[in-house]
């Protein structure tokens, strides 16, 4: 007889861990590297891949790996994130014990706003309490990514963990001060843990590489309540996960890195941090590429979000016999294109671009107009923004900074309202 157990046993012990699970989402950054774009939201709320916001991915993530009990940290700039949450997450049913409920800093258990990552959740430890979870999978609300937590629970599990790390191989240079990196014995414990070095150990054996945390950590309730409780005592801490909490606890309890791969190629697996416009604008422009990294139309694995009725996209001839054409793009619903040529570009909903128009890889968020004989190439255009008739944009840096565009060291130009002179409105 074979030692593994048949898959549907496997199957629905799994369900009972996910039943026995209650996530956390970190949606509390400020992500200043994205800028004006964070003037307005916070991070998790900015607005990704025609018709998502970040948070969806790691929201959608959690619901399709079965886990329905789920609790969202806000802080800065939460207007725009908690309409969203309210309106596209709303829905779930608490009597089946499935709930996206919003946490927001209240300091409805101390005097302060939440410090680091550990606060955030120490402040909520009694409703994580009240729950009864076996576990508690901790999240950051600012990653695009798809991945299965399932399998990281079954790890964390078989393995007799006390807390579980998300890790990626990544780069050292892109690591270098970016990210928590670690250092595991031959089981991938963790034998040390530095928060954002600026020279990051490399992976034996893989040069140039190093083990990163993703920022997503698997707790046993009850040791979470131990160690916060221990950190929330000790005045010398910023009361941060990477900083404080895993450098404290790897020498006396098992913590464990997981490796996040793609379950079908077993090799890298996509995730990306969309923290500064450039990695934003990248990201974006995978997306449109014919064959992307990132498929968001698996019907296996719906990414779920708020969804306004809306009109279908509509591509008009003008009465100059000027063709409407996108190519290599994606257009959102209620979208309008007359007279005008787009080219791996991406139109978030309710976007109208007039006639003799040019558009060039660039994302444009939603409720923009593109006037008449306006040129953009290589942008990022705010949502609500009105472009002037003849505006140019990406094609000449001087111009665009006389203009108070904000060009990145790639040479990708943000536009805001108030870069445009225009009233602010809805982030
Ligand atoms: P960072 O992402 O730089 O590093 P941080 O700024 O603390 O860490 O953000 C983590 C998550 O928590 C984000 O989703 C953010 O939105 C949220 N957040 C931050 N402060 C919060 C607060 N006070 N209340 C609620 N939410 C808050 C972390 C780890 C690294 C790891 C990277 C991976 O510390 O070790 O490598 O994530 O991106
Ligand atoms: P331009 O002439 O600069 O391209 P228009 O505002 O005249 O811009 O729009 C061109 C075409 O787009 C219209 O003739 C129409 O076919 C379509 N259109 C514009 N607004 C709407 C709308 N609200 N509903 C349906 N179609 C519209």
């Amino acid at each position: 007889m074979s030692s593994q157990p048949e898959p549907h046993i496997v199957y629905r012990y799994v369900s009972h861990l996910v039943k026995d699970t209650f996530a956390l989402v970190l949606a509390g950054g400020r992500g200043s590297r994205l800028h004006e774009l964070t003037e307005w939201r916070a991070k998790p709320a900015v607005y990704f891949g025609g018709k998502y916001r970040i948070i969806d991915f790691p929201l959608s993530n959690c619901v399709n790996s079965g886990i329905r009990r789920i609790g969202v940290l806000t802080q800065y700039k939460s207007h725009s994130l908690i309409r969203h949450l309210v309106r596209g997450w709303s829905h779930f049913k608490k009597e089946l014990g499935e709930f996206v409920e919003i946490l927001p800093a209240s300091q409805r258990f101390s005097e302060e706003w939440y410090q680091g990552t550990a606060d955030a959740v120490y402040q909520n430890m009694d409703i994580i309490r009240a729950e009864k979870p076996k576990y508690v999978l901790i999240l950051s609300g600012d990653h695009i990514y798809r991945q299965d937590y399932r399998d990281m629970l079954l790890h964390h599990v078989e393995s007799g963990a006390d807390m579980t790390v998300s890790c990626m191989e990544v780069p050292v240079a892109e690591a270098a001060g970016a990210f928590g990196v670690m250092t595991v014995d031959d089981d991938m414990r963790i034998v040390r843990f530095d928060e954002k070095p600026e020279h990051p150990s490399e992976i034996p054996g893989q040069p140039g590489m190093t083990l990163a945390s993703m920022g997503n950590y698997i707790f046993n309730t009850e040791f979470l309540e131990e160690v916060l409780t221990r950190d929330g005592k000790n005045p010398d801490s910023e009361h941060d996960f990477g900083k404080n909490i895993i450098p404290a606890i790897i020498k006396s309890h098992n913590v464990i890195a997981y490796p996040f791969r793609n379950p079908e190629t077993n090799k890298l697996a996509y995730w990306r941090d969309v923290g500064s416009l450039d990695a934003f604008w990248e990201a974006n422009m995978e997306l449109i590429s014919p064959t992307p990294e990132l498929n968001l139309y698996d019907p296996n694995w719906p990414v779920w979000t708020y969804q306004v009725h809306l009109p279908p996209a509509k591509f008009v001839f003008n009465d100059d016999d000027r063709r409407g054409m996108a190519v290599d793009s994606t257009v959102s619903g209620g979208c309008i294109i007359s007279g005008s040529r787009l080219n791996k570009t991406l139109l978030f909903s309710n976007v109208r671009v007039h006639s003799y128009s040019t558009i060039d890889e660039t994302v444009i968020l939603p409720e923009v107009v593109v006037h008449r004989n306006c040129r953009i190439r290589r942008a990022i255009i705010d949502r609500g923004c009105e472009i002037p008739a003849g505006t140019v944009i990406g094609y000449d840096s001087e111009q665009d900074k006389n203009n108070g565009f904000r060009i990145t060291s790639k040479g990708i130009v943000l536009v805001t309202r108030e870069m445009l002179g225009q009233q602010g409105g809805y982030a």
